[in-house]
């Protein structure tokens, strides 16, 4: 046997680059269900299961191709739990003159992978995983010629370069961003599309019941799981979106509905980030819409700008900046995280609309994550390695390349503004106005303190007024700073009393 190809779970790719020159008659593809990566964080099950579902459909696919795979299940006697466990006991097996592996997503996994070729005296080549549009390389070499990070410059230099939405060496339509025409509250009289669902055939079905068995007590259900798991299915999933809610999507990409948790929502960063689509033949299939006169191009622009503008720079800057990212903690932030972002359980409508989606469908989209969960973590000071191990436990699509810089930096400013200029700190107003969740709401979203006063407004004014010394002075914070220093003494004194009883009244239990 010549190459031993390891594919991780979230590489199910026939383009991945391990599988490039794959000699289906002399090497063995390894995949393994493991044991430290189902327990490094409490995963959703929605999130396991479509995981290993997609892992176990990869492999028929493979088999079906001619290649001899040897894949090895949780429940398999003698499995080892980890990744370089089971690439011990295969390379024992298989005696390859040579292992073969994608790079992976996380540092955690690329840390060990490192010390393989040592630990196993043999070439273990790691390629670099090309479903990216930007190398790290290359983002370093952009990084390095800039003050400050901003997205903006660094997504028009990915549209030159793919040529996505160019008109010669000028941006389609003139300009490079549209949102000053996107970002409206939904539509009072229109029903949110229905989602196209995948319900779960004979594979996905055994994995749910697998995961009933092994993890009986993590967060999320299973009941309404109905993420597609096999390529064909994420293309569909990618078609009914452009169809039904690509010419709506940035009209509506930050209005928030009850009981609507998709809206025009993509759906698609799960299947993205595992594999099943790539960036590119995703912004293709949207930029062909907008060509063929089927979306306008605020709607398409936008949607292309979140994929090879923010996730593309979302991952430059956590492998710019690992390992040392993780560790920063600019706003000193120390609480415990709230029980209720397990349970759900409060009298606040949005968070209980963003956290019981969260469980029943691993989804909950941008605004929610940055403005809802996040901004409440934000202003109630909550530690931010308790808020980044939630985010990367609870979504269906969360690896901590993507999950992290977005909570450690756009949420919680823990980077001190690397990544964002100033904290998104908001209060009730921002959710009043992109929803309808205060109108179901026993708290008042107009009162900022005393009784039924809605948490969202005297925990903000608690946040500027606690971090008045660091922010005060930043630019972007100007005009709020203006308003804290209309506030009367006696009303910043029954804020802070206010503030400090809710949080410290707050139910905290250890995590699962
Ligand atoms: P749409 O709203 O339809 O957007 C289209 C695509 O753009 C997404 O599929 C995604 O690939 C990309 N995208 C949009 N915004 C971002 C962003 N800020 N960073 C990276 N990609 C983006 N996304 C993840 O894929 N995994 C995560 O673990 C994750 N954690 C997040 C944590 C926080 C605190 C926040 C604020 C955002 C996080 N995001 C994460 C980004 C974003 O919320 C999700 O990508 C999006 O909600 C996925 O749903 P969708 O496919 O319907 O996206
Ligand atoms: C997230 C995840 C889970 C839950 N389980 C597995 C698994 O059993 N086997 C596997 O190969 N990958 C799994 N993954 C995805 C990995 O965590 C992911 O590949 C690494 O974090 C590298 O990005
Ligand atoms: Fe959330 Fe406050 Fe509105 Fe209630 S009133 S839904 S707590 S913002």
């Amino acid at each position: 046997m010549r190459t031993l190809r390891l594919v991780l779970g979230d590489q199910v790719s026939r383009h991945v680059a391990a599988l490039r020159d794959l000699d289906t008659e002399r090497d063995v593809v390894m995949m393994c269900e493991v044991q430290d990566e189902i327990a490094y964080v409490p995963h959703h099950r929605q999130k396991i299961v479509l995981i290993l579902s997609a892992m176990r459909h990869f492999r028929d696919a493979l088999r079906r191709e001619g290649a001899t795979v040897h894949y090895v299940t949780l429940d398999e006697p003698g499995n080892s739990g980890s990744f370089t466990g089971e690439l011990k006991r295969a390379i024992e097996k298989f005696t390859p003159q040579q292992v073969v592996v994608t790079a992976p997503g996380e540092y955690r996994v690329w840390d060990a992978m490192r010390h393989w070729e040592a630990a196993f005296g043999l070439p273990v080549e790691i390629r670099r995983d090309d479903r990216f549009i930007c190398t790290a390389t290359r983002f370093r070499q952009w990084a390095r010629q800039r003050q400050n990070l901003r997205m903006e410059f660094f997504y028009r230099d990915m549209r030159r370069e793919t040529g996505l939405l160019m008109d010669g060496d000028r941006p389609e339509g003139g300009a490079w961003n549209f949102d000053a025409e996107n970002r409206k509250p939904w539509p009072k009289r229109e029903t949110p599309p229905a989602r196209r669902r995948f319900p779960p055939d004979t594979i996905t079905r055994e994995v749910m019941a697998l995961v009933e068995r092994h993890c009986p007590d993590t967060f999320g259900t299973l009941d309404a799981f109905d993420w597609a798991v096999t390529r064909q299915g994420a293309l569909d999933a990618l078609d009914d979106f452009v169809i039904h809610s690509l010419p709506f999507f940035g009209r509506s990409q930050d209005a928030m509905k009850r009981d609507a948790p998709f809206l025009h929502h993509g759906l698609v960063s799960a299947y993205l980030n595992i594999g099943l689509l790539t960036a590119r033949e995703t912004c293709q299939r949207v930029e062909q819409a907008y060509r063929d006169g089927h979306a306008p191009l605020n709607a398409a622009e936008g949607f292309i700008r979140q994929i090879i503008g923010w996730r593309e720079y979302i991952r430059g800057v956590y492998w710019l900046k690992m390992p040392t990212y993780a560790h920063g903690n600019a706003l000193e932030a120390t609480r415990p995280l709230p029980w209720l972002y397990w349970s759900g359980e409060t009298t606040m409508e949005c968070m209980a609309q963003s956290i019981g989606q969260t469980r029943d469908h691993a989804y909950a989209h941008h605004i929610q994550r940055l403005m809802v969960t996040g901004n409440f973590a934000l202003i109630a000071g909550i530690a931010p390695v308790e808020v980044e191990r939630w985010y990367l436990a609870v979504f269906i699509d969360a690896y901590e390349w993507v999950e992290l810089p977005n909570t450690h930096g756009m949420v919680l400013f823990a980077d001190d503004g690397l990544l964002s200029s100033k904290p998104y700190a908001a209060s009730g107003a921002y959710i009043n106005r992109m929803s309808d969740y205060c109108g179901a709401c026993v708290h008042d979203v107009k009162k900022r303190q005393g009784d039924g006063a809605c948490p969202f407004n005297f925990l903000y004014w608690d946040f500027m007024l606690r971090h008045e010394d660091r922010l005060a002075h930043n630019p972007r914070m100007a005009l709020a700073y203006k308003n804290v220093a209309r506030l009367p003494p006696a009303e910043r004194d029954a804020i802070r009393a206010q503030a400090r009883a809710f949080l410290d009244d707050l139910p905290t239990r250890p995590a699962p």
